[in-house]
């Protein structure tokens, strides 16, 4: 017995019975892929003895643009090696399977695992680590390597990752999108999130208010845990296929 089969069993009666889905998804569900993950065992990431939070703040963008380059070209280093996992390959089968009306993927992932498994629509609430900000003009562009930071190829000031960082506003109409996934699902599945950072932590809440069913997956409790309908106490790559009906892969 794994322990999770029963909750398994009864969140994957909920997910045929659904025609709307909206997923959200954070740093757990590319754990399996490698990528290190913010908090979770009751640890925090820090890097050069600064918390990520400080140095993935909008603070530091203004301080020391070239320490955040630093910061994300050393993450970049580490999820560049990291392909996708079980779970993120459940989720684009699940969506190309056509079995639901709406199949909505929401990430806090800035890793681009979703998209890379095949996920396509993916709504990328905290940005993207491959693509890069003029700090000036906005405009939008694939990471380059070289001089850091790069010099923005229209107006010349200098290039940001375009990363949302603590303290920074959401794209307005990712979230708006977002909310309005979530509010119509029959079925928001949670994977792999402590939950802890708004405003994407509000997605589930969204679900339930409408009438709709939460589903956690995480080997750990987190704040969601009781208020989701079920919580799935696994990891994800060993519980997504098994959702979706499809042959566990682990
Ligand atoms: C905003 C990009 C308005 C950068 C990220 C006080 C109270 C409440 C809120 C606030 C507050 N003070 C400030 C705020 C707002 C703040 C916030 O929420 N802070 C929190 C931390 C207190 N939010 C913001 O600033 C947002 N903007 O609110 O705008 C505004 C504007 C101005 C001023 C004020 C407000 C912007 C937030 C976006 C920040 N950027 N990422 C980067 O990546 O460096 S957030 C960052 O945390 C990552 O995106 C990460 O994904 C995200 C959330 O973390 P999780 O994904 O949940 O990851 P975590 O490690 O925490 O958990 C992993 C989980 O996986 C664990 O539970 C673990 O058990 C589980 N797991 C492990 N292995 C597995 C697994 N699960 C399944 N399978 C496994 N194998």
């Amino acid at each position: 017995m794994s322990g999770y089969e029963d909750t398994t069993a009864r969140a994957r009666e909920l997910v045929e019975g659904a025609d709307r889905i909206a997923v959200l998804t954070g740093a757990g569900i590319s754990a399996e892929s490698g990528v290190p993950t913010f908090r979770g065992g009751g640890k925090s990431l820090v890097w050069r003895g600064m918390p990520f939070e400080q140095l993935s703040s909008a603070a530091m963008v203004r301080n020391d643009l070239p320490l955040v380059w630093e910061w994300f070209d050393y993450r970049r280093k580490a999820v560049g090696k990291c392909v996708p996992n079980a779970g993120h390959l459940a989720l684009a089968a699940a969506q190309i399977s056509g079995n639901f009306h709406q199949f909505q993927l929401i990430t806090q992932n800035i890793d681009g695992l979703h998209a890379a498994a095949g996920s396509s629509g993916v709504i990328e609430l905290h940005g993207n680590i491959w693509r890069t900000r003029c700090t000036v003009c906005e405009r939008l562009d694939d990471l380059t390597e070289g001089e850091r930071p790069p010099k923005c190829p229209a107006c010349g000031a200098p290039m940001r990752p375009h990363v949302v960082l603590f303290g920074e506003f959401l794209d307005a109409e990712n979230v708006e999108r977002a909310r309005e996934a979530a509010a119509s699902a029959d079925v928001c599945l949670v994977v792999g999130t402590s939950g802890l950072v708004y405003p994407a932590n509000e997605l589930p809440h969204l679900t339930r208010a409408s009438g709709g069913k939460v589903i956690e997956i995480n080997p750990e409790e987190t704040v969601l845990t009781n208020r989701a309908d079920i919580s799935i106490r696994a990891k994800s790559a060993a519980v997504l296929p098994l959702l979706f009906g499809q042959p566990n892969a682990e």
